[in-house]
């Protein structure tokens, strides 16, 4: 069985979750704590997840390496106007989320404090003044989401669910965090069926 080393909040992690989940793939989670540099360094050279540990013991990283590996018979794949998509969503996604996400159940005091210094010392800024700004960067997102409904046909650009809607479900997930911002009924209801497609339990683990 695979072992997968993940953080909960995290969309890159969340899609190994819904690929494995969608595939039917059973596997070991291990959720490390944010602080944790010695864990995803001493398995793969670098402090970034997911990561998996394969049956031979060998690891890997990088989201889409590691779906290509799962998915044995090449069954999904996901488009480039979904990676474009993610990347034009990305800087008000988590600018609106990352203030909530280090206050969900899976950090404590030194893994809430590891994660705001190293975000808030790159280019987004303090995240008090993300908060200030949500009327702003809700305006710029919803914008941004009223256009993506159009592309719901009830899935992503097609009537069959695929990788591009695992990968887009992985990044929306965090702004259930977010108070005050709601997805359209017909986002949500696409988010909904994914989960059940998937059997995904965002903040599950922590509650065991
Ligand atoms: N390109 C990588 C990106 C993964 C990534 O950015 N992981 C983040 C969590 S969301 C991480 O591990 N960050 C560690 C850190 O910044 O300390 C992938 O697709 O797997």
């Amino acid at each position: 069985m695979i072992t997968l080393y993940h953080y909960l909040h995290c969309p890159f992690c969340i899609r190994i979750r819904l690929v494995l989940g969608f595939l039917d793939v059973p596997y070991k989670s291990v959720v490390l704590d944010y602080d944790d540099e010695l864990t995803p360094v001493n398995l793969c050279g670098a402090k970034m997840l997911p990561i998996i540990q394969k049956e031979d013991g060998t690891c890997m990283n990088e989201s889409m390496d590691i779906i290509d590996y799962i998915d044995k018979e090449s069954i999904l794949s996901s488009s480039e106007e979904c990676h474009n998509f993610l990347t034009n969503i990305s800087k008000e996604l988590f600018a609106l989320s990352m203030p909530y996400m280090i206050y969900s159940p899976e950090f404590n005091e030194s893994s809430r404090d590891y994660f705001r210094k190293k975000k808030e010392s790159g280019s987004r800024g303090p995240f008090t003044n993300l908060v200030k700004d949500f009327e702003n960067l809700n305006k710029e997102f919803s914008k941004k989401m009223n256009k993506f409904e159009q592309e719901l046909k009830p899935f992503y650009q097609s009537e069959k669910i695929g990788l591009d809607d695992l990968l887009i479900a992985s990044h929306l997930w965090g702004m259930y965090l977010v108070p005050e911002f709601q997805f359209s009924n017909k986002i949500h209801e696409y988010l909904q069926k994914i989960k059940s497609e998937t059997n995904f339990d965002y903040m599950g683990e922590c509650w065991k």
